[in-house]
């Protein structure tokens, strides 16, 4: 008899743990605002095929898809509102909420040491307050924007052009003389193919992904910024997770913005590969280059510390290059 107790409790002691264990793994729904598979896609993709393979048991994240799923510019709003958990964005996609993010195109330093500097903490504090989220990893880095055109210019002049923008390059374009148009990327083709534009804003890789390299004839050098992709957690989603769940998205984290350095190495296969392509390159160099590069800081600064004063100048310090 008491053997047989014994038997029965260790049976429902075994159901129960399982139970505790498969009640334990947790299922996070995540996003992207570029589309699946592309370059700006795939550091997330890598991070949830990591997440998955160590989480097992623990956390998984299912993964929803890209623009299909979710217009680019309502990606931070889910994210605020929980309606998504996890999203890979780039901060001038929900400006709406949170015009700051965008200043991490200004970055003049690494990842690394503006964790270490407080340039981090600062920006973790805003994005609480209004994103309701948690910067994770920046995934994209040393990664300029240039300017694309389908018509030639001479000088570091945009005059009578009309550019497709997003507000990475607002301020530096209008700068330059440009009429500016924002649109979403997977609205670049059809707006170069109906003549609505006569060039666009991108940074040194990807152009291939979307079929650009049909339309567009020349790239302006220098590049300018550094493009920045990062992986958001909202907040609630964030808190409700265990210490294991936390540490397997943590590490990942730190995994995948380790990495970020090496995308370096897939700008020079896109630049051969677009000249491969027949675009040509129109480079302002010395002086000319030196002041081009030095407008699109300056236009970028003065963006930001418009809409945001205070942030927008502490920002300044934590994140250009000291002199
Ligand atoms: O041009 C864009 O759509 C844009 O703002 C961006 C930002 C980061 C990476 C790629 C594109």
């Amino acid at each position: 008899m008491h053997n047989r107790v014994l038997i029965v409790l260790a049976a429902s002691l075994a159901s129960a743990s399982t139970h505790i264990a498969s009640a334990q793994e947790i299922t996070l729904k995540g996003i992207t605002s570029f589309a699946e598979k592309t370059f700006y896609s795939r550091g997330f993709e890598r991070f949830i095929e990591k997440v998955n393979a160590d989480g097992k048991g623990v956390i998984q994240i299912n993964y929803i898809g890209g623009p299909k799923a979710m217009p680019p510019f309502e990606v931070g709003n889910a994210l605020k509102g929980g309606v998504v958990d996890i999203a890979n964005v780039t901060g001038a996609f929900y400006t709406n909420l949170m015009p700051e993010a965008d200043a991490w195109k200004l970055t003049e330093r690494p990842m690394s040491e503006i964790r270490s500097n407080g340039g981090y903490a600062y920006m973790a504090k805003l994005y609480e307050q209004k994103l309701n989220g948690i910067l994770l990893a920046r995934h994209v880095d040393n990664n300029p924007f240039h300017v694309y055109l389908t018509k030639p210019i001479s000088k570091p002049d945009l005059t009578g052009l009309k550019l497709r923008i997003t507000p990475v390059y607002r301020d530096f374009f209008q700068a330059l003389g440009a009429t500016v148009v924002q649109t979403a990327p997977g609205e670049v083709y059809t707006a170069l193919e109906r003549g609505v534009v006569d060039g666009y804003g991108w940074p040194i890789t990807g152009i291939f992904d979307l079929g650009w390299h049909e339309k567009t004839k020349y790239r302006v050098d220098p590049g300018f910024y550094s493009a920045e992709v990062s992986i958001l957690i909202n907040k609630a989603s964030w808190d409700k997770l265990q210490a294991a769940q936390k540490k397997v998205i943590t590490d990942a984290a730190a995994w995948l913005e380790a990495q970020a350095a090496e995308t370096a190495r897939e700008n020079e296969a896109d630049i051969a590969k677009q000249k491969a392509a027949g675009i040509q390159v129109i480079e302002f160099k010395g002086a000319e280059g030196t002041a081009y590069r030095s407008k699109a800081y300056e236009a970028g600064w003065a963006g930001i510390i418009k809409q945001s004063p205070e942030h927008g100048a502490k920002l300044k310090e934590f994140f250009a290059r000291s002199l």
